[in-house]
């Protein structure tokens, strides 16, 4: 089969998410064509059948706005024609679930069926897509898809409850290559923590809906009981506003701001426990990741988060907001081994119950079933 897959290319979860099924779709023998704004960051195009297919925005004065959709609908139609591709799967509601659909409408003039698969992945829908400036554009263009999936139970009842969809939505979860947590090289913790310290992380993109200042908050109770140190590990709009509260707070020396890095999985190898208390998430991928490496997730109950992080075993989840009882469960662990040790375990198990291996068979599933439902000519968005 060959597959255009339409993302982010950038260091979020649904990029992430597309590249590596991408990757292992490719694996499996199918020729998989990225189409985006530049290389996915996780994305080895010197892989046998990885293709990428760069989508150029000229730059005009008399815009404001680069009409980013236009080009993109327009380099999935070249894409199409040009590479023979079968099936577009688009990550992320807005805008690619538009431009496909207007990618599929001028294939159509050409008598091409292309068949669309949309994957909505969170914020496309509890925040941006909400938004009144595109409500009823991805409203459409979710119901105009072939078949649409989220990562989530609680992704797919907010959809349904804050859009008026038609269509059925699978929830297909997120998933993880627990290969690539057994590192090569060596995970030395003293490198990091050269005094013994507890290592606590937290890796986001740093926008509000994470919450960054309970990271912050969460830390500094925890570091009053237990010799800690914390790994800010992202770049965002939030990070200024942490370092200046770390300042304020007086433990600056011991909050660590690395930045992005590509050196995830062994930062998280050498980490105790993994902080996540977004307000908004619809499955929360690095918390999974985190559980791949052994490391107990202390979240907050936001969205899909439940589904992953199970309160009591792999890690704890309290209210949205509640530092005190999130830095509670934080020291409960911290201060004894052989519970923590447990949570590891347990964290890691409940990982592979989101290996790459039982995901990705369902979204080639997926596929072969819009493509059947084109073979049988039962497919009645054509004309619409
Ligand atoms: O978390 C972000 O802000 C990035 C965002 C994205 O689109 O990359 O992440 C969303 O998709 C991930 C992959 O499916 C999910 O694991 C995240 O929970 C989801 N983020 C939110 O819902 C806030």
């Amino acid at each position: 089969m060959k597959i255009g897959v339409v993302c982010y290319p950038t260091f979020g979860g649904s990029g992430v998410v597309a590249t590596e099924l991408g990757i292992q779709m490719a694996k499996k023998g199918h020729e998989v064509h990225f189409i985006t704004y530049s290389q996915p960051v996780r994305l080895d195009i010197l892989e046998p059948n990885i293709y990428y297919h760069e989508v150029n925005v000229h730059d005009y004065p008399l815009f404001e706005y680069q009409p980013y959709e236009l080009a993109l609908s327009s380099k999935m139609v070249d894409t199409v024609l040009t590479e023979g591709i079968d099936i577009l799967h688009v990550h992320y509601a807005i805008p690619h679930a538009y431009a496909a659909y207007m990618a599929k409408k001028i294939l159509l003039e050409k008598r091409i069926y292309i068949p669309v698969v949309t994957t909505l992945h969170g914020t496309d829908i509890t925040l941006v897509g909400k938004n009144p400036s595109y409500k009823p554009a991805v409203t459409f263009s979710i119901n105009k898809s072939d078949i649409v999936t989220s990562v989530s139970q609680s992704l797919k009842e907010d959809t349904l409850s804050s859009f008026v969809i038609k269509k059925d939505i699978e929830v297909v979860p997120n998933f993880v290559d627990l290969d690539l947590y057994n590192l090569d090289g060596p995970c030395i913790k003293s490198q990091i923590a050269p005094n013994g310290e507890k290592v606590i992380s937290h890796i986001s993109n740093m926008r509000p809906v994470k919450r960054i200042p309970d990271i912050i908050e969460i830390f500094f109770r925890i570091q009053q009981k237990e010799d800690a140190i914390l790994l800010m590990i992202g770049e965002g709009p939030e990070r200024e506003k942490a370092e200046q509260q770390a300042k304020d707070l007086g433990i600056y020396s011991k909050v660590k701001f690395l930045g992005k890095t590509s050196e995830i999985r062994r930062l998280l190898c050498m980490s105790d426990l993994f902080l996540l208390t977004s307000s908004t998430e619809s499955f929360g991928l690095v918390a999974l990741e985190a559980m791949a490496a052994k490391v107990p997730v202390i979240s907050s109950n936001a969205g899909g988060i439940s589904e992953v992080n199970v309160h009591g075993e792999t890690g704890f989840l309290a209210t949205i907001g509640d530092v005190e009882t999130m830095a509670e469960h934080s020291l409960t662990l911290l201060q004894n081994p052989r519970l923590h040790e447990e949570f590891k375990d347990n964290a890691y198990r409940r990982a592979q119950e989101f290996s790459i291996d039982a995901v990705v068979p369902k979204y080639e599933a997926i596929y072969e079933r819009a493509l059947a439902t084109i073979r049988e000519g039962k497919e009645n968005n054509w004309t619409t």
